[in-house]
């Protein structure tokens, strides 16, 4: 969206209940009536309902589920996150974009997101699901001062941020799975792809991918995740706006980054993590790399690391790994 497109709903959102005279917007912008009139029409064109009365001006009615700039800029509550919006209809995947803008030096919080991702990804080159109209699907690129070790943590910290947020937006319990999943009872909601450049042992930048399902209606899901995954829209029985889900996620995400990178890594937020994670105390199967372990999740360590106790007794450290519930 253009900026004087910006400029136009936004002085039509400050006066739900009135008119605002092409007047006032000709004089605000500093183009001409003809010039007005076709950027309404534009934005009638892109879903908004904007009622136009001769000798009144205009009025928003209705605005579409949209997440462009303009939506997630309003009501936005962040100082650092998304204080630098790159929106896109469509992309393959927003973490290759923010790949590409951090290595061109784009600023800390810049929040790159589409509407649609025709090549979505998980880890391990996993596909994500990501339909247009219905979903967050959004990058975030960040610069903590903080040695390589820290990194993969940023997931956790992530995971708490989103758990909390699902849970205001729901009414529901969200949990995470260790590493980089939330979910509603079994069924996954939401996952977490960070990569990372770093110069030497020092982060460089952090991407953390974040994708949502928020307005999918259930049966909309491919057969082989209809099993497996959920929406905010089935979990709570109604439409959530998806700007508000973006809003929501950063609100919460802000201070517990700052924390972390306060304090110098995952420690200060293990805690909190604790609260939201549906992991420790359950009988899991983690798939790492090397193989197979069974055993009971005991506990998370200051730096992000799952301890397991295993059917011998011995408790195995897991840096990284698939987790399933026995
Ligand atoms: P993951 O590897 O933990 O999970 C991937 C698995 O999740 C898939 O193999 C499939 O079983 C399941 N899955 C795929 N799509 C969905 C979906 N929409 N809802 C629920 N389950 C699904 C998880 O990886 C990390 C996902 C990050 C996605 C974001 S979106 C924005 C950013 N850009 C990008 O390409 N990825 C991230």
């Amino acid at each position: 969206m253009q900026p004087t497109q910006d400029t136009i709903l936004h002085m039509l959102r400050e006066r739900p209940d009135d008119y605002v005279s092409g007047e006032a917007m000709c004089q605000a912008l500093g183009v001409s009536r003809t010039a007005v009139w076709k950027h309404i029409k534009d934005l009638q064109d892109a879903g908004y309902q904007i009622e136009a009365v001769r000798n009144k001006g205009y009025r928003l009615l209705d605005s579409p589920d949209l997440v462009t700039a303009a939506e997630i800029r309003e009501g936005l509550t962040t100082f650092l996150l998304g204080q630098n919006i790159v929106y896109r209809d469509t992309i393959d995947s927003t973490n290759n974009l923010a790949q590409q803008l951090a290595a061109n030096g784009a600023p800390e919080g810049t929040l790159v997101i589409a509407d649609e991702q025709t090549s979505g990804r998980g880890r391990r080159g996993r596909n994500w699901f990501s339909p247009p109209h219905s979903g967050v699907w959004m990058s975030l690129i960040l610069r903590p001062n903080l040695p390589l070790a820290h990194a993969a943590q940023i997931t956790l910290v992530a995971a708490v941020a989103l758990a909390r947020a699902l849970t205001r937006l729901t009414g529901q319990t969200a949990g995470i799975k260790w590493p980089n999943d939330i979910l509603f009872q079994k069924k996954k909601c939401c996952g977490i792809l960070t990569e990372m450049e770093a110069d030497h042992d020092q982060i460089h930048h952090l991407v953390v991918g974040i994708g949502i399902n928020v307005n999918v209606p259930e049966e909309d899901f491919p057969e082989e995740l209809s099993e497996i995954a959920t929406s905010l829209q089935a979990v709570k029985g109604n439409k959530i706006p998806r700007a508000k889900v973006v809003q929501t996620v950063l609100a919460e995400f802000e201070p517990l980054y700052r924390r972390y990178v306060d304090n110098g890594g995952f420690a200060s937020i293990r805690d909190d993590w604790k609260a939201q994670s549906i992991t420790i105390g359950r009988d899991i199967v983690a798939q790492t790399a090397q193989g197979e372990i069974r055993g009971k999740a005991l506990d998370i360590d200051e730096f992000g690391v799952l301890l397991v106790e295993k059917e011998d007794g011995q408790v195995a450290k897991i840096y990284s790994a698939d987790i399933l519930f026995a």
